[in-house]
């Protein structure tokens, strides 16, 4: 009987957190990124491609959330960059608190770019705000054309879809004008990336899109405030 007026309460103590670590964010100029999609669609998977191809200068740091388990930090912690993995338990999303405590030792002005992991979900973490800048929903080929049509939140939210594992088209029934058109169905603005990494397909493109997408936020933080 409670249910819906506890929930309610729980996402607002989440938006008002979500907001100072946005505020936080801009104030140190870091461009933070929460990639989403269903469980093994390839997160971390683009995360260790992003690390390897990232010069080892780069000021980026990643955040990975997953019920139980060190393996995705694991993988991602030998390029050499600040790794930490968040285990929720059995919480099937990231929020704003988990985020807060896991930087809370990261210097923040020593950083360019926070790329968070979400939980393996389409549904729980759309509804949870972290503070970041972006969200990004990735789709794999073998998962149907018809998600963003089911799962809509999601799609509607991220401004990009990585469309992954493209490598497999040739074996998988998946029409990808379909998919897109799907995408678009829910968020007309979407942009589209396809990769593979297996193949290295729209590796570039993807490095390059993270690169405009900073170049953006940071023209958006010195825009007058009106
Ligand atoms: N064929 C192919 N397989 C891929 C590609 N990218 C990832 N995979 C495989 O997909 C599986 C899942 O990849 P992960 O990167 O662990 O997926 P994830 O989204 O991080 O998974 P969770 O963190 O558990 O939600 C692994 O077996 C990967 O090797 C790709 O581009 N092509
Ligand atoms: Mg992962």
């Amino acid at each position: 009987m409670n249910r819906v007026p506890l929930e309610g309460k729980v996402l607002n103590e989440n938006a008002r957190l979500a907001a100072e670590l946005r505020e936080r964010f801009r104030q140190h100029r870091v461009l933070v990124v929460n990639l989403v999609s269903s469980p093994g669609s390839g997160k971390t998977t683009l995360l260790e491609k992003t690390l390897e191809t990232l010069p080892a200068a780069s000021r980026v740091a990643v955040l990975t959330g997953d019920l139980q388990t060190e393996n995705d930090a694991n993988r991602l912690k030998r390029y050499g960059f600040p790794v930490k993995q968040i285990t929720t338990g059995g919480t099937c999303h990231l929020d704003a608190r988990m985020i807060e405590k896991h930087i809370a030792e990261w210097d923040l002005s020593q950083l360019d770019l926070l790329i968070i992991e979400n939980v393996g979900n389409l549904v729980c973490p759309s509804s949870y705000d972290l503070g970041e800048a972006v969200k990004i929903v990735l789709l794999s080929v073998t998962e149907g054309e018809d998600k963003p049509l089911k799962y809509p939140s999601i799609f509607f939210k991220s401004e990009l879809m990585v469309l992954t594992k493209t490598d497999l088209l040739p074996y998988v029934p998946f029409d990808v004008a379909t998919a897109l058109a799907n995408a678009r169905r829910v968020h007309p603005e979407m942009e589209v990336i396809m990769v593979s990494c297996l193949a290295g397909d729209g590796l570039p493109d993807w490095i390059k899109w993270l690169e405009q997408r900073k170049q953006a936020f940071l023209a958006e933080l010195s825009e007058p405030v009106t």
